[in-house]
């Protein structure tokens, strides 16, 4: 375990307020909850937390900007142009930003800095360029009438976002949303607020208007079910756990039919041929399974690898996870942090112990590294079965599981007998086999000799229980827009 922790490592806290109305504020209540950092256990600081009151507030704040004084009177442009200010603002304190994502979240600072931070700034640019280019159509209808659809803003947003990836989640929702004209009200997850709390002041420092964009935070089942639940909310959308998705579109049923958007939990089959490179595939799912400590919802966490290559293919990756540096992300040799929190940390070693009981054979790792912070050891499991908790349910964290198959029409079956339909791989020198098994599987991903390729451009999304709507993209933006038909009588 590396433990030598630079001094650049001392991050510094932003505001610890809510941001409501340009304006950092107190919670109505007063009450304050503790932020935890995972390296140490300890304390960070306390932050504010809102509740149902505070939630009305803000929606307030939004409701009033969006329908009148400056943001409305904007032009498209002009919030492009605010949307790039912001990206260049963020560029320029990346470093700042990357240790706040670091101290609050735990994931390595050179994956914050490289991989988090590049594609938050490269989002916020994506949906800036778009801002002036969301634009109906003129349609040719029977009679002599005019015909015309506006594309217009949804009104008062609702964004519900996770800690896996803080500062990104609030990237691939601001900005879709402010590039079509929208308001926001936005709940950061209790484990991590801070760096989305320095983006909120970079947001005033960038000259969005006031009530444009409102951050809270606070706790799923109080300020996030009055998100959900709120009647002056036009559209919802939300990142995390299936569960919660049940209960957000239930919300939203019972109150005022709000638009919804999910992106949801996975358990994603990574298909590996024998006819693959090898040494890429292996690399390749070691990548798409241990980035960011396994807690990705796309995660390559069902190994489905080819019974010709078996054997070498699990005695590869069992080395390739024993290089692992599990230790102080802020060390730059650091490849794996701890996971974001006690209950995540317990709930992966259960699905360890789970993966024993039922009879997978553990290969290495299994247990905790060091006696403080949240660390796991990257563990590989061999001969799972498909019936086995591990090999059915989100593990979400650093566990490989590596499953047998003989031929592809079989893999293809089991690789769709999922509840999730979030993201796929497949890895094969044969062109007609990789689009084969694209076109075959259910999932709003598939990448084909590659994983967790991420791009602005390119949208994401789940078919199934993984979610509803897409984010990123042209795609995404459609979901923060409502179309208008106009009808004129020539
Ligand atoms: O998720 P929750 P948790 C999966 C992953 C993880 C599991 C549980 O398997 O182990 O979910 O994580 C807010 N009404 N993912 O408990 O509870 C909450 O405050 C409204 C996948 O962290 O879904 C936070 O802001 N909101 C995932 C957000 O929902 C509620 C990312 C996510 O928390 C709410 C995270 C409620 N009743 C976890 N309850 C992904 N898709 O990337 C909670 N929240």
């Amino acid at each position: 375990m590396v433990t030598a922790t630079r001094p650049e490592s001392k991050a510094k806290i932003g505001p610890t307020q809510l941001l409501i109305n340009n304006e950092w504020i107190e919670s109505a209540s007063g009450k304050r909850f503790e932020t935890i950092n995972p390296t140490t256990g300890e304390v960070i600081c306390d932050v504010a937390e809102a509740d149902a009151t505070d939630v009305d507030k803000a929606v307030k704040a939004a409701r009033n900007a969006f329908n009148q004084g400056d943001w409305p009177n904007l032009s498209a442009s002009q919030r492009g142009q605010l949307l790039y200010k912001l990206a260049d603002l963020i560029e320029a304190n990346i470093e700042e930003l990357a240790r706040l994502e670091t101290l609050d979240n735990g994931k390595p600072y050179q994956d914050s800095l490289n991989a988090d931070l590049q594609l938050v700034i490269a989002c916020y640019r994506y949906y800036a360029g778009w801002a002036d280019k969301i634009q109906g159509k003129t349609i040719p209808i029977n009679g002599p009438y005019f015909c015309y659809t506006r594309h217009e803003p949804v009104g008062v947003v609702g964004q519900i976002i996770p800690w896996n990836f803080p500062l990104l989640m609030q990237a691939w929702k601001l900005a879709p949303a402010l590039a079509a004209g929208n308001t926001v009200v936005m709940k950061t997850a209790e484990q991590t607020p801070l760096s989305a709390f320095r983006v909120g002041e970079l947001i005033i420092e960038a000259g969005f208007p006031p009530g444009v964009v409102n951050l809270l935070s606070g706790y799923g089942p109080t300020a996030g079910q009055a998100i959900a639940r709120h009647h002056d909310i036009d559209k919802v959308a939300f990142t995390g756990s299936t569960e919660v998705g049940h209960l957000i579109m239930e919300a939203a049923a019972q109150t005022n039919l709000k638009r919804v958007t999910l992106e949801l939990g996975g358990k994603s089959p990574n298909i590996v041929f024998a006819d693959a490179n090898l040494d890429q595939a292996i690399e390749g799912a070691h990548f798409g399974l241990f980035f960011n400590q396994g807690q990705c919802c796309c995660a390559g966490s069902r190994l489905f690898v080819e019974e010709k290559c078996y054997d070498e293919f699990v005695a590869k990756s069992v080395e390739r996870a024993k290089q692992r540096i599990v230790g102080d992300p802020f060390d730059d040799h650091t490849t794996q942090g701890p996971q974001v929190d006690k209950t995540q940390f317990d709930k992966v070693m259960e699905y360890i112990e789970s993966g024993q009981r039922e009879g997978a054979k553990l290969l290495c790792g299994g247990g905790r590294v060091g006696d403080r912070g949240y660390f796991i050891e990257p563990t590989v499991f061999a001969d799972v079965q498909d019936d086995m908790k591990i090999a059915q349910e989100e593990i979400f964290g650093p566990v490989m599981s590596i499953i047998k198959f003989k031929d592809m029409d079989e893999v293809i079956q089991r690789a769709n007998d999922t509840m999730y339909g979030l993201a796929a791989a497949v890895w094969t020198q044969d062109i007609s086999k990789g689009h084969a098994i694209a076109n075959a599987l259910r999932a709003g991903t598939v990448w084909v000799n590659c994983y967790d390729v991420f791009d602005a451009a390119a949208p994401f999304g789940g078919f199934k229980q993984s979610g509803m709507g897409r984010e990123l993209g042209e795609y995404g933006l459609q979901q923060y827009t409502e179309i208008k038909t106009v009808t004129v009588k020539l």
